[in-house]
């Protein structure tokens, strides 16, 4: 847990969010600015930097099982969505704590910009 982190306050509830799924190492919420019709981020609980400091597979595969379980509760299962991951400055990563962003509800474009 970081103070600085803002996805640690969303944990923590200092912060607000709008909640889509949760279990004890994962947490998915509403992203603030969505570039589809369905945007949600998935974290680890736990203060991660990036995929690249990633020390724990199970809680990986906790973190994508919930990107999948979203997807679901969501109604995008069967249209079809996308599960990226920003990693550090080139990767267009701007928050510093683990996320997937699972994103659905319309066309994806390939490749990304
Ligand atoms: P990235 O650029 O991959 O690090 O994505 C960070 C995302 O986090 C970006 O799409 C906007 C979102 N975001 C930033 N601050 C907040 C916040 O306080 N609440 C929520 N729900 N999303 C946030």
């Amino acid at each position: 847990m970081s103070d600085s982190c803002i996805f640690c306050r969303i944990v923590g509830g200092s912060i607000p969010a709008t909640v889509v799924a949760s279990n004890d190492v994962a947490m998915a919420f509403r992203d603030l600015s969505p570039q589809a019709p369905t945007h949600v981020l998935v974290i680890p609980r736990r203060h991660l930097a990036s995929l690249a400091t990633a020390d724990d597979a199970a809680e990986l595969g906790a973190v994508l099982s919930l990107a999948a379980e979203v997807a679901r509760i969501e109604g995008i299962a069967d249209s079809g969505y996308r599960v990226v991951s920003n990693v550090g400055g080139d990767g267009g990563q701007t928050v510093g704590h683990l996320h997937l962003h699972v994103l659905g509800g319309r066309q994806m474009s390939w490749p990304p910009g």
